[in-house]
């Protein structure tokens, strides 16, 4: 079901025609400004443009809260449409040749059909994301009361045979790698027995392992609230440590940024788990309060630059094993979802080559001298820097827009997708 319209390399560079002075001029002060620094503008935005990150499917879609959801015109019907949308993104922005898929939602009928439409646009699966959160038509047994970690072991099999199937569907697909994310949890204090609950998980999450294909790797979910309100299984990353640790080496943690209490330090909890050997990858989106529907960087841009601090840090010193995979999750109630998801990837993006302006033997010498008004000022000249023209030369390099979001409004794409996916029932999205 590919569509005819198709945002043109040819399109874009006449967009970008008119930018392209300006660009060269505000790229040139960069240089001056970086050189001075002893920093080299052209190896920064080499480091830019191999950045990746992966677009979740189930954000291409309008989202929607408990309360209501607003569906957008041309939104994508099928997981052929939503490829097609990434390929738009991927165009525009050129950091996001990567897909995240959930099954249920986005099973394909013929896997072998929809591998050729992600290689015909450029696009690779990495992650599958399971769904034991809510029950699908024809199941036997009921998640209601948990899944992975439910008391009754049928349905503790049953949801373990999902995540198998998501393997299978995956291995099909050429991802490497299956993340659990479980709604298990208690809304009641006596609900559940915690210890017991968690032995399930483990237990269950040990013959998910067993059926990893070569290379795969295991990512682990945590969340502190949601769906259920007084208790998750999985609640926070020294949990989720403790069970990958127990797992075994192709397991690791994955930190989505919205699954901690307010004022958290969640780059503390990275450094943690970068030190230990089990940083796995990330969900990336932003939160004002317990959510995690936010567009990453709308709310706490300069945490994320910190979280970056980490991971950069950790890059440059080569710690072994360290391959995090970046990937979004965020649900978009009241943009378009395709704007939200380009912002979200170019501001990931931004903090991680901020991340790279750090003088990391100044601040080291700070650290050593306890100084610790230099060593936050030495964070804050890296913050502070405006990389904008960085990133937007390395997507001009790339073929990709200087403007992604002037482009795509120009290009007229959302129209021409509300005249060519006429709105079909979609499921409701609850709150993710
Ligand atoms: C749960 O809130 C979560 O962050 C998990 O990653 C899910 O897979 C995703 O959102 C979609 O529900
Ligand atoms: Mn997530």
């Amino acid at each position: 079901m590919s569509t005819p319209f198709r945002l043109s390399d040819g399109f874009i560079a006449g967009q970008n025609a008119r930018l392209t002075p300006d660009l060269r001029q505000d790229f040139e002060h960069a240089r001056i400004v970086l050189a001075r620094r002893g920093l080299d503008i052209e190896a920064l935005v080499r480091r830019a443009q191999a950045f990746r990150i992966a677009v979740p499917s189930w954000g291409l879609g309008t989202g929607g809260t408990r309360f209501a959801r607003f569906p957008m015109p041309g939104e994508p019907r099928d997981v052929f449409e939503k490829l097609d949308d990434c390929y738009a993104i991927n165009g525009l922005v050129r950091v996001t040749p990567l897909v995240s898929l959930h099954i249920p939602w986005d099973k394909p009928h013929d896997a072998k059909a929809l591998r050729a439409h992600a290689d015909e646009r450029g696009l690779a699966v990495d992650s599958m994301n399971s769904n034991t959160f809510e029950d699908q038509a024809g199941q036997q047994r009921s998640y209601k009361h948990g899944s992975l970690a439910h008391p009754d072991p049928a349905v503790r099999r049953q949801a373990v045979e999902h995540n198998l199937e998501c393997v299978e569907i995956g291995r099909a697909l050429g991802a490497s790698s299956l993340t659990v994310w479980i709604g298990d949890g208690g809304n009641f204090p006596g609900q559940m027995h915690f210890r017991d609950a968690l032995e399930a998980y483990l237990d269950s999450m040990r013959a998910i392992y067993a059926a990893l294909p070569e290379g795969w790797r295991l990512l682990l979910e945590h969340k502190l609230a949601e769906p259920a309100f007084y208790s998750t299984v999985i609640n926070d990353w020294g949990t989720s440590y403790w069970a990958a640790e127990r797992l075994g080496p192709k397991a690791f943690c994955l930190v989505d940024l919205g699954h901690h209490a307010p004022n958290v330090n969640i780059e503390m909890i990275v450094a943690r788990l970068i030190q230990f050997g089990k940083l796995g990858g990330f969900h990336f989106n932003d939160s004002k309060y317990g959510d995690d529907d936010l567009d990453a960087g709308a709310i706490k841009p300069f945490q994320l630059f910190l979280i970056f601090n980490e991971l950069v840090d950790a890059e440059i010193s080569g710690v072994p094993g360290f391959n995090p995979s970046y990937m979004l999750d965020q649900s978009h109630n009241v943009t378009d979802p395709i704007e939200s998801v380009m912002v979200s990837a170019m501001e990931v993006q931004r903090a991680y080559l901020q991340a790279h302006l750090v003088d990391r033997g100044a601040l080291r010498e700070y650290q050593r001298a306890c100084d610790p008004l230099m060593a936050l000022r030495m964070l804050k000249q890296a913050y502070l820097t405006d990389v904008e023209p960085l990133l937007a030369m390395a997507r001009e390099r790339a073929g990709g827009a200087i403007d992604p979001i002037a482009a795509y409004r120009a290009s007229g794409y959302r129209e021409a997708m509300a005249a060519e996916r006429p709105a079909a029932g979609r499921r409701a999205a609850g709150i993710v």
